[in-house]
Formats: structure tokens, sequence, C-alpha cells
């Protein structure tokens, strides 16, 4: 490093705000901050490109990669922090502020964007020579608003104002051809800073651009419209993040955004492989590997054999030979709907060559199958093109070296059913990756008073870097830790509340157990089971005043996909459910409802530090694994879940004693299903008729949208799918006992907090450093490459 931030910032706020540094705004001194910081890893940066390319590279494909903010995280790699305040308040403002300024960069939907990028943090800290490919999205996911207790969307233009950690690089930009456009992709980079290290990785991010910009003889001639109207149909191709988690929709647009950051990352690769090892691209794949993160960048394989054959002038079966050792390919989902597949139209309009390829492709596949003696109608199910449809992910099962899910249930499951054809020819192919998260921003970074209390206990901070050294002292902590532990959380949850009533103008308690459920909005998740549990506990308050109830919070967090109805119809209904308790002069003493809106990666760091229970309730067999149960136990919070996902892998490792696990079984469902009957339930279990009535019967009002009958239908009725798919009903007795009993335990405070650090201290395969050392040695054959 060149300079301290104390003497750096000030010119680099005089050069942003053009006045002297205490006269410039927050805003200003945060983009001066972030620009000292670029200043700072500038030369080491560079030094890590040039390492990279030299030798065997990863990259990493992906559509999302929800970063939040930047400015906090790369401060703590570097070590900074204290110097950054001592810079800014030399002129009169404190760091906190300063930070706040920061949007988020929420250019992804929820645990797939974000597994992409905690994975590079784990890069950058682990010296792995990893590069991510993505698009820079103008706009990120919607902002969230909340009218009535209606969601609504408004857009975020998250870089309007300036936005320091991406940096253009004109020098790099490539042309991407469309049969009806061409395209200029224009890089923008972002440095991604590892703790203690001096390596500085990159996340390569494209713009489109028009070629030219814009068609000087319209506008002479008064055409105003006609030049801008061809200009936006360009920018348009990386103006919005699709919003859709787990379904798809926008459909051209959507094949042209994939393939638009394909073909220029790959573009840049093979470029920069015949730059450094000469034009014989048979080597390829001894140099480079990719990894697709889902079918979103799909488009890569065909696009990669147009190269190889068109550009570089390969036979098929040399192209095809590098291609098939290039690919490695992670499903994070069973949800059929998640399985992109594409019109034929579509291709033939945008791409007839990769179109061509295409074909070829299912040729040789249907050949290959027909030889292996493989049966014709299974052929037809795992061929590349069915009907009138390109199926992504079985062009990516047939390319791909490895094929990987996401927690061991979750491979298990792709292997007996999802992808049970592949499996049964390649199982070799097959492997599971259980996901990490990174314990720099999800613990060290959003939660000071846990990390000073690990470093005490453990004499250092070396496990912000080996988060496994923490097993080491699960034993270690005696009364004063546990009481210091329960001090820590405690003082999160008074900082929690203060942010809470600031934000969302509600009070809470923080001596109230605060029970958290933060993701995206899905059926299967079933927000509206914890939804009925705070109903029927209402009730049961109602009916018997005399009860004892621990004080609680019931918190929420979670944006639907616009075009979800039901999904939006559950925000409505925990709305209404808020507006009934909070509402209530006596309950409300007890129970409060908080749906923090506009729910992103920002206020999961407020929140997951306050945490004393994590809800990860979705039916067994469809969370993939999920990534905030991680987050959770990492800072002590402790899981009440079905047997689902990477739960599973939480539960060995805490042990029945520090989980709170309930529900049927993944194993047990289908038989469970055979007989099940929801309205059986409805009228036997306890309470249910209660709620399920009160959707509809004036309790609970959804302003004339019929929503709330909509979601009693959708758990008593058979429609177009059978009454409750999501077994809400089915698991509901089985999720009040436990939830109730997991209230009366928090009772013995230190109980609770052994509980706590044991989850806290068995974390450690939680890392996604552990996650991506896998990937290193296992997939991706890739070795750390340190700068020095
Ligand atoms: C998925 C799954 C999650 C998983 C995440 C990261 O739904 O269970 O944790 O990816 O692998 N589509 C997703 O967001």
């Amino acid at each position: 490093m060149t300079q301290n931030l104390v003497t750096s910032v000030p010119g680099q706020v005089r050069a942003v705000s053009g006045r002297p540094a205490a006269a410039a705004t927050p805003m200003e001194v945060w983009q001066g901050l972030s620009a000292a910081v670029i200043d700072a890893i500038a030369e080491d940066w560079y030094a890590t490109q040039q390492k990279y390319r030299a030798g065997r590279m990863e990259h990493y494909f992906s559509a999302e990669f929800l970063m939040g903010r930047a400015l906090l995280n790369n401060l703590t790699n570097l070590g900074l922090v204290q110097e950054a305040s001592e810079a800014v308040e030399a002129f009169g403002i404190n760091l906190t502020d300063v930070l706040e300024q920061e949007p988020d960069a929420a250019l992804g939907n929820g645990g797939l964007g974000r597994l992409a990028a905690c994975f590079l943090d784990s890069c950058a800290t682990l010296d792995l020579p990893v590069t991510g490919y993505g698009i820079l999205y103008r706009y990120g996911l919607f902002k969230q608003l909340f009218n009535d207790g209606f969601q609504t969307e408004h857009p975020d233009p998250w870089m309007e104002e300036g936005y320091p950690f991406v940096i253009r690089h004109e020098e790099d930009q490539r042309l991407v051809r469309y049969q009806d456009m061409t395209v200029r992709a224009v890089p923008y980079d972002m440095p991604i800073t590892g703790y203690g290290t001096k390596n500085v990785g990159t996340l390569r991010l494209w713009k489109a651009e028009p070629v030219e910009e814009f068609d000087y003889d319209a506008f002479n001639s008064q055409r105003f419209t006609d030049a801008i109207v061809e200009r936006e149909r360009i920018s348009d191709i990386s103006r919005v993040l699709y919003p859709n988690d787990t379904t798809y929709e926008g459909k051209v647009l959507r094949v042209r955004q994939q393939y638009f950051f394909c073909s220029a990352s790959l573009q840049e690769i093979v470029d920069n492989y015949v730059q450094v090892h000469g034009t014989d691209l048979r080597g390829f794949a001894e140099l480079n590997s990719i990894q697709l993160n889902d079918t979103h960048p799909v488009l890569a394989i065909p696009e990669l054999m147009r190269l190889l054959m068109d550009v570089h002038h390969l036979g098929w079966e040399e192209a095809w030979s590098v291609v098939t050792r290039t690919f490695a390919y992670t499903n994070h989902t069973v949800l059929a709907e998640a399985l992109e597949t594409w019109e034929i139209s579509i291709f033939e309009r945008l791409f007839p060559r990769i179109m061509e390829i295409v074909r070829e492709i299912d040729r040789r596949f249907r050949t290959e199958m027909a030889d292996r003696g493989i049966e014709q109608s299974v052929i037809d199910y795992m061929a590349p093109i069915s009907g009138d449809k390109v199926r992504m992910a079985w062009i990516a099962c047939y390319a791909s070296y490895s094929i990987n899910g996401v927690a061991a249930l979750h491979t298990e499951i792709i292997k007996r059913e999802t992808l049970k054809d592949w499996h049964a020819i390649w199982p070799e192919r097959f492997n599971n990756k259980t996901n990490g998260v990174t314990p720099r921003r999800w613990l060290r970074q959003c939660n000071p008073r846990l990390s000073a209390l690990l470093d005490e206990v453990t004499g250092s901070d070396a496990w912000v870097k080996d988060l496994s050294v923490l097993a080491d002292y699960t034993d270690a902590a005696d009364d004063a830790v546990l009481d210091r532990l329960a001090q820590v959380k405690q003082a999160n949850k008074v900082d929690f509340a203060a942010w809470v009533k600031d934000r969302e103008g509600i009070e809470i308690d923080p001596g109230a157990i605060f029970d958290v459920q933060i993701k995206r909005l899905h059926e299967y998740k079933r927000q509206l089971l914890n939804a009925i549990y705070i109903l029927d506990l209402y009730f049961r308050m109602k009916d018997n005043p005399g009860m004892e109830v621990p004080p609680r919070v019931f918190i929420f967090g979670a944006k639907a996909a616009p075009g979800y109805i039901r999904a939006k119809g559950v925000i409505k209904l925990i709305n209404a459910v808020a507006e009934l308790v909070n509402n209530d002069p006596v309950v409300s003493k007890t129970l409060k409802v908080v749906f923090i809106h506009n729910y992103n990666v920002s206020p999961a760091e407020h929140i997951i530090p306050a945490a004393d229970v994590s809800e990860q309730i979705s039916m067994a067999g469809k969370e993939a694994s999920g990534t905030s149960n991680m987050k959770f136990m990492m800072n002590g919070a402790l899981t009440l879940g079905t047997l689902d996902g990477a739960n599973v892998e939480i539960l060995e490792a805490v042990g029945h004693d520090n989980a709170y696990i309930f529900g049927a079984t993944e194993d047990e469902l289908p038989e469970l299903r055979r007989t099940y009957d929801p309205r059986a339930a409805y009228e036997s279990v306890p309470g249910l008729k209660r709620v399920l009535d009160a959707f509809t019967d004036g309790t609970l009002d959804d302003n004339g949208s019929g929503w709330f009958a909509d979601l009693r239908r959708s758990l008593l009725e058979d429609s177009y799918e059978p009454a409750d798919v999501y077994y809400v009903l089915g698991d509901f007795a089985a999720y009040r006992t436990a939830k109730d009993a997991m209230a009366a335990d928090y009772a013995d405070q230190r109980a609770w907090a052994r509980k706590a650090w044991v989850n806290i201290t068995r974390s450690g395969r939680f890392s996604s450093d552990r996650t991506i050392d896998d990937y290193a040695r296992e997939v991706w054959r890739i070795e750390p490459a340190p700068i020095g």
C-alpha cells in the first residue's frame, strides 16, 4: 500500500466533490473514501490479474451476483476500518454515516446470487485464480415497498450517482453479434479483496452499448426518436435483472442477456489463451475451466463450440473434446419450473448459427445414446431438443465433466430423480458441494461484538480465515463466556430494535425472543406455516388471557416475484396478521410482528446478528440447500427447521440437543401424501379451523383482493394442483409443538447460550472457504497463486 488513508482520503474527496473535504456531502465522502480504497489496492489488483492469466484459471459464469455493499467489506478485508474512521473523522463525519450512503449492489435475486458473491470472497481469500463473469444490470432487483400491506415494486437505479467499485475497461470491449443486431459489450471490473492477503480477485460485469453512439443521419434529418429507439433496444440487454427467483419469463430478452455475457466472456477467455499460450486451442481445457451457475449461462456451451470451430478452425470432434473438459454445472433447485427451456424459434431468430450447433449436439447425442443401447423413449426425454424446445439443463448435463448439487440431500435427490437418467449413464460426473457463506461478511463484519469475543476466547483472529478452528472451543465455554455471549446477543438486539424503530416505525422489546424468517417468498418455503402459527397463538392468547407466553417478535423479510400472485398474497396476509396482533392492546404487550420491507443484503447484516430463532421450515425435499440457515448458525441463532437442504447437515454438526427439528421427512412424504387429506387436518387439528376461517370471515382484511380466499382454497381445495401441495397443514401440529417448546426453553438463558455457542463453534463446515476448497481440489483442479 502506497499511502495511508488519512493522507489520501482528503484529496480523493476533493477530486470527487470539487470542494474542501470538510464541505463535502456524506455521499461525496463515501465516493472519495471508496476511490482511496481503489487507489490502495490498484497495484496488487493488477499484479494478481497478471499472475492468474499465466496459469490454469477458473471462470465462474453467473447471471447473478448479489454483492451488497462493498466499502466496509473491503475495509474489513484490508484491515483498514480504523484508519478509514480516523480519515473521515478528521473532517468531522463519522464512518457509520459514510457507510450508510452506499447503495446495495443487488444484482441477484436470492440464494443463488448471494452464493456467487460469497464464493468470490472465498476465492480471493484463498488466493485462487478465479474470475467471476456476469452482467452490469443498470437496475438491480426491484425495491419493495408496502402500500396497505401490498407489495409494490420500484426500480433500483443503484449506480446512478456513480459507483467507484466498478471500473470501466474500454480497451477490453468485445462485439456480440445477434442476427438482428450487433452489440458492444464493455466490461466493468469490480475488485474482490480477500482477508489477510494481497491478492485481489475480479468480478467482470458486461454492459451493453450501441456500436455507434446514435445514428447521426437519422438525427440530422429530424428523426430524433428513431435515432434513440435503436440505441435503447440495445441498452435493454443490460438494463434489468429478471426478478424471478426460480421461475422465468420475458423470454427473448432474457435469452439475449444470457448469450450476451456468455459470448463476451468466452471471447475474452479464448483471446487470453491465444495471447499467453498460442493458437493451438486444443490445449484450452488444460488451462481453463468454467463453472456454470445454474442453467442461465448454458449458452456458453454452443458458443464455445462456435468460437473453436468458426474462429479457430477446430473440427467438431476436437472442439467437442475441449468443451466437454471445460464446463462444470451446478444445479440449484429441483423445482421443475426452474429447469430452463427455450423455444427453438427464439434461437433461430437471435442466433441461427448457435441453433445449428445445438441441433448437431442433439443429433450426435441421439446417435451416441442409441449406440449405448438406451431406449428410444429415454433418449427422447434426455435429448437437448424436444418438440419445439431447447432444454438448457440437459445440454449442461451432456456437455459438463462435473454436475453438482448444493447440499448432500439435494445431490441425492438430483441423482435419484431430477437427473436420474444422466446419473445412470455418467455416475462419475456427479458430486456434492454443500454450500457455504463467507465468515468475513457474515460474522466478522456484521457482528463485531461476537467477533471480539471469538478473538478473545481463541486468542487470535485465525478463525476468520479458518472457521473450523472454532470446533476446538466447543467445550471451552465456561459460564463466564456463556454470559458474555448472552450479553453480545442482547446488545445486538438493542441495536436492531433501534434500527427497526427507525426504518419501520415499530417498537420492539429487546428482551423478547427474536424469531426470524428471511428469504424469498415462495410457497415451498412456507412463510404461510409461520403466519398460521402466529395467528393460532394470537387466538390461544385471546381465549386464555392467563396463558404464560414468552414475549416474542416475529420478524419477516421477503420479496415476491412481481407476477407470483399467491406469494404476494402471503405478504399481504402477514401484514394483515401484523396489523391485528400489533394493534391488540393485550396481545401486543407480548407479541409483535414485523415485516421488514425491501429485504436485501444490508438489512440481513442488521437482522442476523440479533436473531435468536432461525426459521428454516420448507417442505422437506424442496429447499436445495438454503444459506441463511448457515448465517444464522454462525451468529448463534438456533435452527427451527425441517430435515431439508443443508438443515440436515447443520443438525449433524450440532446434534439434536442444539436444534429444533420437526415435520415430515423427504422419504416419508410420498407415503404420507397418498392418503393426505388437508380437510381432515383442518377439522381435527385443534386451532386450524379457526385460523383458516379467519382468512375470510372478516378477521383479516385483504382489501377486497380476494387473495386470502385464494390462499385458503390453495390449502383446502383441489384445483389445477392438489390441495396443500406443500403440506402446510400436515406439518402444522409438529411445527407448533416444536416452536412452543423452543420458546419455553429460552427462559433458561444459560442453557440457551450454550446451544448458541455449540452452533457458532460447529459452523466451520458452512464457511464458503470449505466449499471453495472442495471445488478447487475436486472440480476445478486449481492451486492457490499468491502474489507475495
Ligand atoms: C437456490 C436454492 C437454495 C440454495 C441457493 C444456492 O433455492 O436452496 O441455497 O440456490 O445454492 N435458486 C436458488 O436460489
